[in-house]
């Protein structure tokens, strides 16, 4: 027995189970809407050993590392049998992405990778890439994985090896282990990306958010989150998109936006996750922001809170394409606590906790974009002069509590 290569299983082990057993822990006071957490609840050393190592001595004596994993990222979520699954978007060295759920009881630490990653079935069109998947349990009774399927530009000439084109490939399953892959959502437009299938029937027909862009990167003349119904999803075409929400000059997502998961049904209206890009010196910012469109007619948003709801900050703010924020999973708990599962820079996952309560105090109560810093210093005006009264009220009821 050569022991240099048990001893470096055995430091390999145990660093593996020291990051799956670590806790994690609420970053305090936090902003009142949400809390963040200490540690990020996957990455790539999360991945099991048994897919990054050959671990038969006589093949990998020396006990290399035979299939790196670069990132795990922009993950899917929903609650199933009591646990939180994440199906993330894993990326190895080779810069192909593929899927595989991590699985957790509490929903902030301890995620576990199954055994094997998913293998999705292809329509006769093979994926090049396939990322950034959507779940949602439709009322049809199926659970739906939308996500991103790309494959090199066939007009793009041979001195072009990045031009591509990318559109919605749909899945569904009843055990999240079996996929049944179903053609490619069919849109006006020439690329698609970031689309999510809205979870209830609407009149009779399967409603998609879409993204409708120009380009690979580009969006454009694609001019926002878009929403356009299907008669079916065993070839599920629109023929008619409307622009949800537009981007805008000089906001968030004056450059591109995309919705996150699905949104959740309130008794005010649905509540939408998003992320918005704007762009800097220094490149894209991906931002995180909320809305909410009406019950009675879900392409009408009825609060949008100025600017973003989470940005980038401190490690999240670096990876492989930094200074973004995406997410396409959220959880709410029968008691009311959302899980938000968010990624950072491409590289991470992470879970920030709130109560739907609370984000439906912020997307109605929040000011609302005025589009010019005269509108900007005139809301907070607003605020600092009622506050004037309001420190007063308060300093009156600390005194008489004492
Ligand atoms: O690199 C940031 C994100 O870029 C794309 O998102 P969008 O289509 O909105 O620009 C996607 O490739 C996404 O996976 C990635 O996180």
């Amino acid at each position: 027995m050569d022991s240099k290569y048990f001893e470096r299983l055995a430091v390999l082990e145990k660093e593996h189970d020291a990051l799956l057993y670590r806790m994690n822990s609420r970053v305090e006071p936090g902003n009142g809407i949400f809390h963040r957490y200490l540690h990020p609840v996957l990455t790539a050393q999360h991945t099991p050993l048994t897919w990054r190592y050959d671990l038969n001595q006589q093949t990998n004596p020396n006990l290399l590392e035979r299939f790196g994993i670069n990132a795990v990222f922009n993950a899917g979520a929903i609650k199933w049998n009591g646990n939180y699954l994440l199906m993330a978007r894993v990326e190895g060295y080779d810069r192909k992405s593929f899927f595989a759920i991590a699985e957790s009881p509490n929903g902030i630490d301890s995620f576990r990778f199954w055994d094997y990653p998913i293998i999705m079935p292809e329509t006769d069109m093979p994926d090049t890439n396939i990322y950034d998947i959507r779940l949602i349990s439709h009322e049809d009774g199926w659970v739906y994985g939308l996500f991103c399927t790309e494959r090199r530009d066939p007009d793009a000439p041979e001195s072009d090896q990045s031009a591509a084109i990318a559109q919605c490939g749909i899945a569904r399953t009843k055990d999240l282990v079996n996929w049944e892959r179903l053609p490619d959502l069919v849109t006006p437009s020439p690329q698609q990306r970031n689309v999510v299938l809205h979870p209830e029937f609407i009149g009779g027909r399967y409603g998609f958010y879409t993204r409708p862009q120009d380009g690979f990167i580009s969006a454009g003349k694609g001019g926002g989150i878009g929403f356009g119904l299907s008669d079916c999803m065993e070839s599920a075409k629109i023929e008619e998109e409307v622009i949800v929400d537009h981007r805008t000059y000089h906001t968030i997502s004056e450059m591109k936006n995309g919705l996150g998961p699905a949104p959740i049904k309130t008794q005010f209206g649905w509540l939408h996750l998003a992320h918005g890009v704007r762009n800097t010196a220094a490149g894209l910012r991906y931002v995180l922001y909320l809305f909410m469109t009406s019950l009675e007619d879900i392409t009408k948003i009825i609060h949008k809170p100025a600017g973003y709801f989470m940005a980038p900050e401190g490690e999240e703010r670096v990876g492989d394409v930094s200074n973004v924020l995406f997410s396409n999973g959220w959880i709410l708990d029968d008691d009311g606590k959302v899980f938000i599962y968010y990624a950072s820079s491409d590289t991470r996952m992470h879970v920030a906790t709130t109560t739907i309560d609370l984000l439906i105090d912020y997307v109605m109560n929040t000011p609302e974009d005025g589009y010019s810093s005269a509108e900007s210093v005139k809301k907070l005006y607003a605020i600092i002069e009622s506050n004037q009264v309001n420190t007063l009220v308060n300093q009156e009821k600390k005194s008489l509590k004492k």
